[in-house]
């Protein structure tokens, strides 16, 4: 009988080895893979989320949290897409040219694959040029753009205007976060939405897309 509490535990205990075995041995049972993200995976990094807003967990824990949760996921990953696993939608994300930095990003990532989405990770430093031609290339239904230096935000504002130009923002919504973010500037430069943490992200998102 596969053990849904533990597998939530060990994402929470931040034990990658422990969610690898459990999630093998659910698979192995045949449990479904989908109920093992929505029992256990998502539960347990829902947590972890929450344990971070309340200051009980800080960033170390959630990056080993996070990486627990993707060595699992990995796990079940070619289940889901053998068991024709439709993802909720596309997201393309990246943090913005000049900026280097990348936590905060890789969690909205985990938190977003983890509650169903394929994300394309655009990686850091990422110029307004370099989105548009990703946009191309992968037709996200979304755009995630991340910044935590106030020097690099007009590079959102940058992005939404190639975008236009490219004729392209009407077919993707555009989202921002980052500490220097905050929901005015998003609306001042016509962005979509705004997502304040890796949680408000995922709900951000599933808004936008109604899902
Ligand atoms: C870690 C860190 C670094 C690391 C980055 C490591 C890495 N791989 O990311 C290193 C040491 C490399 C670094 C370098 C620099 N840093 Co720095 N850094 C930080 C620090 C301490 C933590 C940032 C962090 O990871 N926070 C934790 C994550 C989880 O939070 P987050 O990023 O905000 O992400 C959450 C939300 O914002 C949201 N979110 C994030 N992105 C997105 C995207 C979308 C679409 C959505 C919806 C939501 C969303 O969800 C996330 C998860 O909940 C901050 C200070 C701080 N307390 O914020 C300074 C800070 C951001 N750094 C700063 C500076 C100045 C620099 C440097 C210029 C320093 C220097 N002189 O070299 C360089 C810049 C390098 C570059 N070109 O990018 C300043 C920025 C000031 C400003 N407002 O402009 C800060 C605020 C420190 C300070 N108080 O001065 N830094």
């Amino acid at each position: 009988m596969a053990d849904f509490e533990a597998l939530k535990n060990s994402v929470i205990d931040m034990d990658p080895d422990r969610a690898v075995e459990l999630t093998q041995s659910a698979v192995a049972e045949g449990v479904a893979p989908l109920d093992i993200v929505n029992t256990a995976l998502i539960p347990g990094i829902d947590v972890v989320g929450q344990k971070f807003r309340d200051f009980e967990y800080f960033l170390p824990e959630v990056i080993m949290a996070a990486k627990a949760f993707k060595a699992a996921f990995e796990v079940i990953l070619p289940q889901l897409n053998e068991a024709g696993y439709e993802p909720k939608g596309r997201v393309l994300i990246g943090t913005v040219s000049g900026d280097n930095h990348d936590i905060g990003k890789n969690i909205v990532i985990a938190l977003l694959q983890g509650s169903g989405y394929e994300v394309h990770d655009a990686g850091v430093d990422v110029s307004a040029q370099r989105f548009v031609e990703l946009v191309r290339d992968i037709k996200p239904h979304v755009v995630g753009m991340s910044a935590l230096l106030t020097t690099t935000m007009a590079v959102m504002r940058d992005t939404i205007a190639e975008l236009s130009g490219a004729g392209l923002r009407d077919s993707v919504k555009v989202i921002v976060g980052g500490s220097c973010v905050n929901p005015e500037f998003a609306q001042k430069i016509g962005a979509d939405g705004y997502g304040e943490d890796a949680s408000e992200a995922v709900k951000l998102v599933d808004r936008l897309l109604a899902v």
